[in-house]
């Protein structure tokens, strides 16, 4: 069962939206006993099969004391408002998702008690209709990006650790968030675009395009004010690379059911931080063009 310390309030979780990782955040919650509902654009029961059981998730019918929202990241904005009302003026919101720039436009929208973290996670899964398989176990990093999420540190991190632990807790999510925004854009458009799995990127013939991304990533996050330490990266990326090389990248995922990718908050967020500082970012600024192409191509 759930437990809180007597000085931090017990909360109950909402998921948000019907993703992968949200159910797998769901199951893991239910797991561990914590009460907990989802939030789905149209209310109604959903049941989800995982790890041999039949799942059983209600629709949150009360105010809202603690929210995941691991939705994509152009569905973000329009989540949180959506929330807003129903938000208990102490609520904790955690975000979780590919890409970056939303955090600055989600602050502002907060009540002074509300507290705003930021979940990245390494977590694969899968979901094909009501059936969700963990595909990779992964890792996460939260960390508080408010002061009113302070007094709610052990229990946020606490339920973190239930649903995709382990979960490290950082003072500054920046550099990691930019780890993972160059891994993502290394490797989701070009599994998109070679409609391929990620263990197909480690032939010779994306290397030198692999590389090209990564470095051009460090030389913006450089200018951005976050180093990143581009040797490791390179070997960070294959390991991911090997890890999760039977699995298609979300982005490759997108592409083949016709759905919108997260582009524009991956490699799009790259050439727009590049273009504030005049940096030519070129193997970036093809990707992100090639995409965008396909995605309009795939949705007239
Ligand atoms: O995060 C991912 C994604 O698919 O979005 C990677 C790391 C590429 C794993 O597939």
């Amino acid at each position: 069962m759930a437990q809180n310390t007597p000085t931090q309030p017990a909360l109950n979780w909402t998921i948000v939206g019907q993703g992968a990782i949200g159910a797998l955040a769901a199951c893991h919650l239910k797991q561990a006993g914590y009460p907990l509902s989802l939030w789905l654009r149209q209310p109604r029961p959903l049941q989800i099969h995982f790890a041999g059981q039949q799942w059983e998730f209600s629709p949150s019918d009360s105010a809202i004391d603690a929210v995941l929202i691991p939705v994509k990241s152009y569905a973000l904005l329009d989540a949180v408002h959506q929330l807003l009302p129903h938000l208990s003026a102490h609520a904790q919101i955690v975000l979780s998702h590919n890409g970056m720039g939303t955090i600055d436009a989600v602050l502002p929208l907060l009540q002074p008690g509300q507290g705003l973290w930021f979940l990245t996670t390494t977590h694969g899964a899968l979901k094909q209709g009501a059936s969700l398989q963990h595909t990779g176990k992964g890792q996460s990093v939260l960390a508080a990006l408010n002061r009113a999420a302070a007094p709610y540190c052990q229990a946020v991190l606490q339920a973190m650790n239930a649903a995709l632990g382990p979960v490290t807790l950082t003072e500054d999510i920046t550099p990691f968030l930019w780890q993972k925004l160059a891994i993502n854009a290394a490797i989701n458009p070009l599994t998109a675009l070679y409609n391929c799995r990620n263990g197909e990127l480690r032939q010779t013939q994306f290397q030198s395009t692999l590389a090209a991304v990564l470095q051009e990533v460090c030389q913006v996050a450089s200018a951005c004010g976050v180093a990143l330490d581009e040797a490791q990266l390179q070997l960070k990326l294959q390991q991911v690379l090997s890890a999760t090389a039977e699995n298609y990248s979300s982005m490759q995922q997108d592409i083949a059911h016709k759905r919108r990718t997260e582009i524009d908050a991956i490699t799009g967020y790259v050439v727009r931080q590049a273009a504030r500082f005049a940096i030519a970012v070129p193997h970036n600024s093809a990707l992100l063009e090639q995409v965008l192409q396909l995605q309009l191509k795939l949705q007239s």
